[in-house]
C-alpha cells in the first residue's frame, strides 16, 4: 500500500494514510513488528517532512535564483518546543491529519504528545528566536536561523522534597524526524595553534586542533504559504584521521578515541557550567563553532551565488547577521579573519563590511549578564582573534580620543574606561602616556592612592617620595608617620584579570544596536552603553518583541480562536492581528461574553487534569488560575508573589471559615520554571514554593479557597496548555530589570489579566489593553537606585505585613527547612548579601493592595470577562510579524520574497 510518490503528494486523508505506512515500512527508526502510538507519530512526522522538504527546497531554489539578500539569525538558543501540530498548522493540514490518524486508530493529540520539547534554549531568548522563525517564513521573509544542534536539551527538571533536581534531557533519543543530516556541508573549525607572519606579508593562524562542524536542517514552515525556511543546526565532530588506530589496537580504547570525545562534546549541552576553566573553554569553543560555521557556510553561499565575479562591497547587500544578544559576537574577529586572512581584503575594506553586515540585539541589562572573557583563555583557544580585537579596541581608543581629547583627562580616562573592548588592560604603545597628569595636577589629597604604592615603585610621572613629602607637608604630618601607615596596610591584590568584553565589541563592530522593550531600549541609550549612545546615537534603535500568534493563540487555545473568528468574521487575525481590536466593540455582548468563559473554563478543566497528572494535587476549576511561569530569578521576584500566598493564607488561617470564605476568592496559584543548576538562591525558591504548596493543599481548613502548585518540568508545551487556561497571570519583576519579558504577550493573547510593575513590555501591553485592564503596582524603574540606596543605609522601614510573613515562615509552619539564607537575602543580614536588591520589601504593600483589587474584579464575573476580552483585543501589537517587519525594514533591509 506504500504507494505515494512525493510528487503526487496530495494533502488528503487517504494519501496521508499511505503515506504513513509508507514511512512505517520503509523508513523506520524502529522495529517492524509494532506499530504503535509512539511509531505512528515518527511515521506521521516524516510525511509531514516530506511536503516540508518539497517546500524548503523550492524555497531555496527560488532563493538561490533571485540571489536575494538573506538575513541570518545567529543565536545559541532556539526553544522550537514540538514541531508536529504547528507544522500542519502551517501547512493548513490539522484536519486530513486528524482524519488519516483516526483511520490508523488514532487521536491526532495523543501522537502529537508523543514529540519530545526541542528545548535547545533556556528561556525567552530563546523562544523569541524561535517565534522570529515562525515569523520570518509567514512573511516570506529571505531567512536563516542558525544555531547548535545540543545532543542534550534543557535539563529534565524533578521536583523531590530537596527541591529541584536536574536530569539530562535526551531529546534525540528516539531519533529526530524533523531534521535532515547534511553530511556534505561541513566546516572546518580550529582551536589554539598560533599565529605567524607569512612572506606574503599576511597573517596565518597554524597548528592547533582542527574539528568539523556538520549541517542539521530543520525546515520551518510558514503559515498558510509555500515559503520554508532554514534552522541550520551544528554539530561537531572530530576530523575521521584523529581516531588514533594504532592505540585502539592496542587496547588503549580511550586514548584512541579522545579526539573525537573532545569534538563531540562541544554539542553536549547549552550552557555548560562555567565555574570551572575546562566548562569557560567549552563554552567558547561552542560560541566559535557557532560563528565560525555558520560564517563560512554564508560566505560561500555569497560566493557561489555571485559567480566568477566576487565582489565583495556587495557582501553588505546580501547579507544581514543578527547576533541574538553576545553569544555570537566573535562573528565581529572572524568575519575580519576571513575577509583579511583568507580572502586577502584590506583591514578597512574588511572592517566596513563587517560593521554594515552585523547588528546585535540586546537581551538584559544585568551586568553579571553582560559578557566578558578573560583575555588568557582566548588567546590560547583564538590567538588570531585576539589580535584582531586589539586592533579594533586600538582604533576606538582612537576614536575616543579624538572626540573627547586630552585636556580634561579625567572625562577621557572615564570614557576609556566604560567604552573600552578590552578591561584591565594598558592602553596601546600610541596612547601609553595620554593620562598622565601633569605634576600640578596630583591631587595630594588622595593620600590613600598615592601611600598605598607599592615601596619603590614610582607614582605615574616617576615622583613618589615628591608626592609623599608634599602629603606630609599639606597635613602637617611628617613622612615618617605616613611609612607607619603603608605598614598597617593589607598585601597588595592580585592584577585584576584582563577582559574581553563582548558587548562593547558587538555595540562597535556592528551597525545597529536594539533593545527589545521601549523602556529596555531607553535604558539602554541612557545607561548600558549610554557612553557609545553619545558617540553614535544614530546606531541605536527599539525593537519591541513579540510572539507568534499562530502556536500561542490559533493552535494553543483552538476554542478560543473559533471564538474570536466568529466575531471578527474572518480568520485573517492569525496573519493580521490589527484585527484582533474589532473584539473591543463587542466587549460586553452578553453571548460573547458567555462563550469567552465557557473556552476559558475547558480549558481550566484540562489544566487541573494535567495538573493532577504532573503532581498528584486536584484543584478546582471553578477558582481563579492565577500563574506565574519563567525562569526562577531573584530579578522576577517569585518571592513576592510566594511571600503574598503565603500572607493570604495566614489571614485565611485567622479567619472563621463564613469570614474567609467572604473575604477571599478562590485561587489556584500556579507556579513553573527552571532554576539554572548553580543559581543556589532560584534553586530555595523553587524548595520554598514547593514546601508552601505542601502545607497549603493538605489543610482541610482551606481546602479549595488556595491551593500552590508548582508545575515541574516547565517547557514549551507546558507554556501551551497552561496560557489558555490563565485568569491571571504576575510579570513583577523589580522595574528596570526585565528586558522584556513575552509571556506577557502570550498571557495577554489568551485573554489572560496581568498584575505588573512598569517594566520590560509590561509598559506597552498596559498602554495597548488600556490602564483599567491591567494591575499596576511598584516602585518605577528611576526610582530603584534611590530606594537601593535608602536601603542600604538602613532607611528603609519594612511595612508590618512583611515582618509578620518572615515571622510566620520562620516558625516552622511550612517544615523543617531553613530559610535563612533566602529570608536573609531580604534583610542583608550579615553573610547574606545586598540588603533586599530586588526590593521586594519595599513593593511588597502595594502588591497586596493591588491583588485585593485583582479579587474585587474577579467577582464581578462581567467586568472580568470584559476586561479579558479586551486584553486579547490590545494585544495585536505584540505579534512576532510586527516585529520582524520593523528588524526587515530598519535593521536588515530585506524584501519579502514569495514563491510563484
Ligand atoms: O528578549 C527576549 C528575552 C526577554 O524577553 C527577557 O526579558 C530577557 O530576560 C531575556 N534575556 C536573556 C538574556 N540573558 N539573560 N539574562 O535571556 O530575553
Amino acid at each position: 500500500e506504500a504507494t505515494t510518490s512525493l510528487s503526487s503528494f496530495a494533502p488528503d486523508a487517504t494519501s496521508i494514510v499511505s503515506s504513513i505506512k509508507y514511512h512505517a515500512e520503509f523508513t523506520p527508526l524502529f522495529s517492524p513488528e509494532k506499530f504503535e502510538i509512539p511509531q505512528a507519530y515518527i511515521a506521521t512526522a516524516q510525511t509531514v517532512r516530506d511536503t516540508l522538504i518539497i517546500n524548503w527546497n523550492a524555497t531555496y531554489d527560488y532563493y538561490e535564483k533571485l540571489n536575494v539578500k538573506q538575513a541570518y539569525y545567529l543565536s545559541m538558543e532556539f526553544l522550537q518546543g514540538r514541531a508536529l501540530l504547528n507544522a500542519i498548522g502551517n501547512l493548513e493540514l490539522t484536519g486530513p491529519y486528524a482524519e488519516a490518524l483516526s483511520q490508523l486508530g488514532y487521536k491526532l493529540e495523543n501522537v502529537a504528545h508523543q514529540e519530545p520539547d526541542a528545548a535547545l534554549g533556556n528561556g525567552g531568548l530563546g523562544r523569541l528566536a524561535s517565534c522570529f522563525l515562525d515569523s520570518l517564513a509567514t512573511l516570506n521573509y529571505p531567512a536563516w536561523g542558525y544555531g547548535l544542534r545540543y545532543k542534550y536539551g534543557l535539563f529534565k527538571q524533578r521536583i523531590t522534597k530537596d527541591g529541584q533536581e536536574e536530569v539530562a534531557e535526551d531529546w534525540l533519543e528516539k531519533g529526530n524526524p524533523w531534521e535532515i543530516i547534511r553530511n556534505d556541508v561541513s566546516y572546518p573549525i580550529r582551536f589554539y595553534g598560533k599565529v605567524v607572519s607569512g612572506s606574503d606579508g599576511k597573517k596565518h593562524w597554524v597548528g592547533g586542533e582542527d574539528i568539523k562542524a556538520v549541517a542539521h536542517d530543520v525546515p520551518i514552515p510558514g503559515y498558510k504559504t509555500k515559503s520554508t525556511i532554514n534552522l541550520r543546526l551544528w554539530s561537531t565532530k572530530a576530523a575521521s584521521e584523529d581516531f588514533d588506530l594504532n592505540a585502539f589496537n592496542s587496547g588503549r580504547h580511550t586514548e584512541a578515541s579522545e579526539a573525537l570525545a573532545n569534538a563531540e562534546k562541544i554539542c553536549y549541552i547549552l550552557y555548560p557550567g562555567d565555574e570551572s576553566i575546562e566548562g569557560k573553554t567549552l563554552r567558547l569553543k561552542q560560541q566559535y563553532t557557532l560563528c565560525s560555521a555558520s560564517l563560512q557556510d554564508i560566505i560561500s553561499r555569497f560566493e557561489r551565488r555571485s559567480g566568477a565575479s566576487v565582489n565583495w562591497e556587495e557582501f553588505p547587500e546580501k547579507v544581514a547577521v543578527q547576533m541574538n544578544d553576545t553569544h555570537p559576537t566573535l562573528c565581529i574577529p572572524e568575519l575580519m579573519r576571513i575577509l583579511i586572512d583568507i580572502k586577502g581584503l584590506s583591514w578597512n575594506d574588511a572592517w566596513n563590511i563587517t560593521q554594515r553586515t552585523v547588528a546585535y540585539t540586546n537581551h538584559t541589562v544585568l551586568p553579571e549578564a553582560l559578557e566578558k572573557w578573560s583575555m588568557d583563555l582566548m588567546e590560547k583557544l583564538l590567538p588570531r582573534h585576539v589580535e584582531i580585537i586589539e586592533m579594533i579596541d586600538e582604533e576606538l581608543v582612537r576614536t575616543i580620543v579624538a572626540e573627547y581629547g586630552t585636556a580634561d583627562s579625567d572625562l577621557l580616562e572615564k570614557k576609556l574606561k566604560e567604552m573600552r573592548i578590552l578591561e584591565n588592560v594598558e592602553l596601546p604603545a600610541e596612547f601609553a602616556d595620554i593620562l598622565v597628569k601633569p605634576k600640578e595636577a596630583v591631587d595630594i589629597s588622595s593620600e590613600v592612592l598615592q601611600i598605598s604604592k607599592e615601596e619603590g615603585e614610582e607614582d605615574a610621572d616617576g615622583n613618589h617620595d615628591e608626592v609623599e613629602e608634599a602629603i606630609a607637608e599639606k597635613d602637617g604630618t611628617d613622612k615618617s608617620s605616613i611609612d607607619d601607615k603603608k605598614e598597617e596596610l593589607p598585601e597588595p591584590v592580585p592584577e585584576p584579570p584582563k577582559l574581553v568584553r563582548m558587548a562593547n565589541l558587538s555595540v562597535v563592530g556592528g551597525h545597529v544596536v536594539n533593545g527589545v522593550a521601549e523602556i529596555h531600549s531607553e535604558i539602554v541609550k541612557d545607561d548600558v552603553f549610554n557612553a557609545f549612545y553619545k558617540l553614535w546615537p544614530e546606531k541605536f534603535q527599539n525593537k519591541t518583541n513579540g510572539v507568534t500568534p499562530r502556536r500561542w493563540i490559533r493552535f494553543c487555545n483552538p476554542d478560543l480562536s473559533k471564538i474570536i473568528t466568529q466575531w471578527i468574521g474572518t480568520e485573517d487575525w492569525v496573519l493580521n492581528t490589527e484585527k484582533l481590536a474589532e473584539l473591543r466593540k463587542f466587549a460586553d455582548n452578553e453571548d460573547l461574553q458567555k462563550q469567552w468563559r465557557e473556552a476559558k473554563r475547558n480549558n481550566k478543566v484540562k489544566v487541573a487534569a494535567f495538573i493532577k497528572e504532573r503532581t498528584g494535587y486536584s484543584v478546582s476549576p471553578d477558582a481563579m488560575f492565577d500563574i506565574q511561569v519563567k525562569r526562577i530569578h531573584e530579578y522576577k521576584r517569585q518571592l513576592l508573589n510566594i511571600f503574598g500566598i503565603v500572607y493570604r493564607y495566614k489571614k485565611m488561617k485567622e479567619m472563621s471559615a463564613a469570614e474567609r470564605k467572604e473575604s477571599f476568592v478562590p485561587r489556584v496559584c500556579i507556579f513553573g520554571g527552571k532554576a539554572f543548576a548553580t543559581y543556589v538562591q532560584a534553586k530555595r525558591i523553587v524548595k520554598f514554593i514547593t514546601d508552601v504548596g505542601a502545607t497549603v493543599n493538605h489543610d482541610p481548613e482551606i481546602g479549595d479557597l488556595l491551593k500552590v502548585i508548582f508545575v515541574p518540568d516547565y517547557n514549551v508545551s507546558v507554556a501551551e496548555i497552561l496560557i489558555p487556561a490563565s485568569e491571571l497571570s504576575q510579570h513583577i519583576s523589580t522595574a528596570g530589570m526585565e528586558a522584556s519579558g513575552t509571556s506577557n504577550m502570550k498571557f495577554a493573547m489568551n485573554g489572560c489579566l496581568q498584575i505588573g510593575t512598569l517594566d520590560g513590555a509590561n509598559v506597552e501591553i498596559r498602554e495597548e489593553v488600556g490602564e483599567d485592564n491591567f494591575f499596576l503596582f511598584g516602585a518605577k524603574a528611576h526610582e530603584i537606585a534611590g530606594l537601593r540606596k535608602e536601603r542600604s543605609e538602613g532607611k528603609f522601614v519594612p511595612d508590618p505585613r512583611f515582618e509578620e510573613v518572615k515571622k510566620f515562615v520562620r516558625s516552622g509552619v511550612f517544615g523543617p527547612y531553613n530559610y535563612d539564607e533566602l529570608i536573609g537575602s531580604l534583610e542583608g543580614n550579615e553573610g547574606f548579601g545586598r540588603a533586599d536588591y530586588f526590593l521586594v520589601g519595599k513593593d511588597f504593600p502595594s502588591y497586596l493592595e493591588c491583588q485585593e483589587e485583582v479579587d474585587e474584579a474577579y467577582r464581578d464575573q462581567k467586568k472580568w470577562t470584559k476586561m479579558s476580552i479586551l486584553n486579547t483585543a490590545g494585544s495585536s501589537k505584540f505579534s512576532s510579524d510586527r516585529t520582524i517587519h520593523e528588524y526587515a525594514r530598519e535593521i536588515w533591509n530585506i524584501e519579502p520574497v514569495k514563491l510563484p
